[in-house]
């Protein structure tokens, strides 16, 4: 075994164990150390850390050099001699645990029967099974707690673990667990794969399959619920958020990209455990180094408290009696590769390759069978270990604590699956391995019954009656209910109806001034958050863009929200906008970070069902780093079902021009209109944005029964930040239509020429009125303008009358609403937008016309408005050209009239497009 990390020095990656030099021979270095030993063992560890602690201060004030140390040896950082008392009973938790992890386990191999075959994870649970179970006995709060629960973001791949619980306590029926990853062929009784709130809702809060999005969804809801308590909207003292992590995940930028936010905030509510199995799903998560260690030292740098848990009880007399730290030397030597190999050997090997190293450690296991090494566990097996880490986790104050957990993956399953690295993905047992682990988990089916049908191994439940369930239910009592849990009759809480008042300004328009989509919704949003009972709910998140959109102005009085207040003297706090900070603030301000925001509007978003307390986020920020950046957040954020606006502010591929091609987005409403949850808008004008507000107000949070899918929305908004005049609203607006997709914002001009529809949406409607200018002016044409508010909504119905016509076929069939509005208007149509052809081209199906779309595809690059408009040829000019081209087609005109037309306009010169504004940067 030449590749076993033998040698001192051996590579360890940013987990290197000690920096101090243990092999110093110095008869003063002896004499200090003696009366160190002593100190320790006569005073405990305890004591001697306060005085470690002591002389480390000392030594810094007279500028005696110490060792930066970011990690400490590989062994647990709560010593032997200061666990709490274990205070369950632990033989009735233990014999529980094994039926857990019997019925978990063999509800995903029912599922691999030749015929169903859906697959599933066996082996996560099996090695976390005591991390869990130690939360659930003792710490997990339900929410029937009077303090209102925990909230528990369980590992996603450890859902079995969760149902088999459930099943247990009576929640599920063997009948679902035959359910699992059979969601519609067994419904009702189907189970998700992953924890996955919306098709639960009444089980899972918190979906996390999604690598990292769990941990930092973790850290905004912890901040959230600081955020309620701060601002006074509810008591969470008395709530804390779990966050149960793989050592794999860790390696996701999310999972260790805001862990400063939860040191810097003192967000001692929070608890990661991370389960280091020191495997992921293809191997070692890092063979050639160790992640406990590495994880020790970026915690700990971004000021958590770290506590490891290592080694299980079964080590401490060997810890205790390595008087010359020659165990801890090899602990701390080896390679995590190595570790995970240990376990898949034996005890014999184990004897050779890790004790072997050292005459020291050799002789101290000389006593000890194969079978007792063997028995040596890691931390995360040892019921003792794991409660005195979330004890003192739970009993820190001023900051989050992560539990760095050593565990065996497929723990309990046999050697065929312990520690192999095919492990994370086998999903059934043979005949022989089911009945090794029937032993091992003493369940009382007999060899009959496994040989008869090897998929057919039934669950195991010993009765309600049992001992150990009436324990296991009784303890889940005391700490306030079933966990995961989730409550949908909170689903349907209402808000006060938003008051006509606060829509007032935008029905005004801009009058003489220019103002941009962006300044009528922030005017709008400023009028929101004064409104009784509804304004205070609002939620401004902002990634540092605030001053771009004119949300500055909200600093002075709304605040940005830090639990730190403000303890500096602001460089500006003579001037009327300064920067306030404060406890009380009520702006999310996250800093440069979109992953951050996507995580607190989830967070907040979700507080209608979390805590029973709806909250309005309302996310702005650039269009670009929305969903191409978040998107998968989003997507976690809908099966979440959060309500909330997202505002896709400088939208548009020519708009923000100046900032050239990452950041000119043409694209983000085709990737928003992927998520189901998403609403879609792209809105021309400030009284449109009012009723589309407006109405994602009511849906979420108003009086109505359109059921849980219709409150269960996300609106994505897109303004721009081009001045233009914003009209008054017209009398008589038609309200439905701009709320469904399209509204006519110009009646054709009143000529005798052919006829042509324009569709335009957002700041190309301008465009679009400019072209019917022409059409009438110079062609003789007369032309209708639509504003298109919702490309994708109009679709979505249109697709939804298809299907409807599918599942009830001998029904009339609906006509798509576009059809309705559009299908008799006279004349070619051409349908324009600052996004790329696939955003008008989404109505194509649906209009029998000569239908034309202008799209600005491709990358965007910087230029003036103007000229980009023209570049992409989706400008006034273009939109006449093309409207001509195709009356020549259908034989309305002459075919010299768009060729003329494209000559006098020089088409193809972009220093002749007159379409934009000035300017163009952010
Ligand atoms: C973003 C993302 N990438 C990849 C996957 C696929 N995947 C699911 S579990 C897993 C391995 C997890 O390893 P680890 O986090 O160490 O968890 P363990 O099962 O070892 O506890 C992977 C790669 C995923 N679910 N999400
Ligand atoms: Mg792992």
């Amino acid at each position: 075994m030449t590749a076993l990390s033998s040698q001192p020095g051996a590579q360890t990656g940013a987990g290197t164990t000690s920096a101090i030099p243990r092999d110093v021979v110095d008869e003063e270095v002896d004499e200090w150390l003696e009366s160190w030993e002593g100190l320790v063992n006569e005073r405990g560890t305890l004591r001697a850390s306060e005085i470690m602690e002591a002389l480390r201060r000392r030594a810094s004030t007279h500028s005696v050099s110490q060792p930066k140390v970011t990690t400490t040896d590989y062994v647990n950082t709560i010593p032997a001699d200061q666990e709490p008392e274990y205070p369950g009973d632990e033989r009735i938790e233990r014999k529980y645990r094994k039926w857990l992890r019997w019925n978990a386990a063999m509800l995903v191999h029912r599922a691999q029967r030749p015929e169903i075959s859906v697959g599933g994870h066996i082996s996560t649970y099996a090695g976390a099974a005591t991390l869990y179970e130690i939360g659930f006995n003792n710490f997990f709060r339900g929410q029937d707690h009077p303090g209102g629960g925990d909230q528990v973001f369980f590992q996603g791949h450890a859902s079995p673990g969760m149902y088999s619980r459930a099943f247990l306590e009576g929640r599920l029926t063997a009948e679902q667990l035959d359910g699992f990853r059979q969601e519609a062929s067994k419904a009702p009784n189907g189970l998700s794969s992953y924890p996955h709130p919306r098709l639960m809702p009444e089980f899972w809060q918190f979906p996390t399959v999604s690598m990292g999005l769990g941990p930092i969804n973790a850290i905004y809801q912890a901040q959230m619920n600081r955020y309620l308590h701060n601002r006074g909207i509810k008591d969470t003292a008395d709530q804390r958020v779990w966050a149960f992590l793989g050592d794999g995940e860790m390696d996701e930028p999310e999972s260790r990209g805001a862990l400063q936010l939860a040191a810097n905030e003192g967000l001692d509510n929070l608890t990661f455990v991370v389960n280091c199995n020191l495997q992921r799903l293809d191997g070692p998560v890092r063979g050639n180094g160790k992640i406990v260690q590495e994880l020790e030292a970026v915690f700990t740098g971004a000021g958590w408290n770290v506590i490891k848990v290592l080694w299980g009880r079964e080590w401490d007399s060997l810890l205790a009696a390595d008087r010359t730290g020659e165990l801890v030397r090899i602990m701390n030597e080896t390679l995590d590769g190595d570790y995970q190999t240990f376990k898949a050997e034996s005890g014999g090997f184990i004897r050779d390759n890790f004790f072997g190293r050292s005459p020291v450690t050799k002789s101290l296991v000389e006593n000890l069978s194969d079978d007792d090494i063997w028995n040596l566990k890691r931390g995360g097996h040892d019921y003792h270990k794991v409660y005195a880490a979330y004890q003192h986790a739970v009993n820190t104050q001023g900051k989050p604590t992560v539990v760095l957990v050593q565990t065996v993956k497929g723990y309990g399953l046999g050697t065929s699956f312990e520690s192999r690295n095919a492990t994370h993905q086998m999903k059934k047992f043979t005949a022989a391995d089911i009945k090794v682990f029937r032993d091992r988990m003493d369940i009382p089916i007999s060899d009959k019954v496994i040989d008869s049908d090897p998929y057919a191994v039934p669950y195991y439940h010993p009765g309600f009656e049992s001992e150990e369930i009436q324990y296991m239910l009784e303890k889940r009592r005391q700490l306030g209910g079933f966990l995961p849990n989730r409550k949908p009759e909170r689903s349907s809480a209402t808000l006060p109806a938003v008051s006509d008042k606060a829509f007032a300004q935008t029905k005004k328009g801009s009058g003489q001034q220019q103002a941009a989509t962006t300044m009528a919704f922030v005017r709008l949003l400023k009028d929101l958050m004064r409104e009784k009972g509804v304004g205070q709910r609002i939620v401004p998140i902002i990634p540092d863009e605030a001053r771009t959109f004119g949300i500055d102005a909200f600093f002075p009085t709304a605040k940005i929200y830090n639990p730190n207040g403000q303890n500096y003297l602001a460089v500006d706090r003579e001037l009327f906008l300064s920067y306030k900070e404060a406890a009380t603030g009520q702006l999310l301000h996250v800093g440069i970070n979109e992953a951050g925001a996507a995580a607190g509007f989830t967070a907040a978003g979700t507080s209608y069902s979390t805590h029973g307390e709806p909250m309005i986020p309302i996310y702005v920020f650039y269009s670009m780093f929305g969903f191409q950046r978040t998107g998968d957040a989003f997507w976690a954020a809908a099966d979440q079902m959060t309500r909330g606006f997202i505002i896709g502010a400088t939208a548009g591929r020519t708009t923000l021009t100046g900032e050239g091609l990452q950041h000119a987005d043409g694209h983000s409403p085709v990737l928003a209109a992927t998520n189901p949850a998403m609403r879609i808008y792209d809105p021309a004008f400030g009284y449109e944005i009012g009723h589309i507000m407006r109405d994602g107000l009511h849906r979420m949070y108003g009086e109505h029964d359109l059921g849980d899918d219709a409150r269960n929305v996300m609106y994505y908004i897109t303004v721009y930040n081009e001045p233009m005049l914003q009209p008054p609203e017209p009398e008589n607006v038609d309200v439905d239509g701009i709320l469904r997709g399209i509204h006519r914002v110009a009646e054709a001009t009143l000529g005798s020429g052919p006829k042509a529809q324009l569709l335009a949406s957002g700041v190309a409607v301008p465009w679009a009125l400019e072209a019917r200018a022409l059409l009438a002016q110079e062609w003789g044409i007369d032309a209708a303008v639509w504003s298109v508010t919702s490309w994708a909504e109009l679709r979505r119905d249109a697709l939804a009358c298809e299907e409807e016509k599918l599942t009830n076929f001998e029904a009339e069939p609906r006509v798509p609403y576009v059809t309705q509005r559009l299908g008799a208007e006279p004349g070619p149509i051409v349908a324009t937008s600052d996004f790329e052809s696939t955003q008008p081209d989404l109505l194509r199906p649906f209009l029998k016309q000569d239908f034309a779309t202008l799209g600005a595809d491709g990358f965007g690059f910087s230029d003036t408005r103007a000229a980009a408009r023209r570049h992409f040829k989706i400008d006034a000019h273009s939109m006449v050209v093309r409207t001509l081209q195709l009356l020549a087609d259908r034989g309305e005109i002459e075919r010299w009239v768009p060729v003329e037309a494209a000559k006098r306009y020089r088409l193809n010169d972009v220093n002749a497009g007159t379409s934009g504004a000035a300017g163009g940067d952010s």
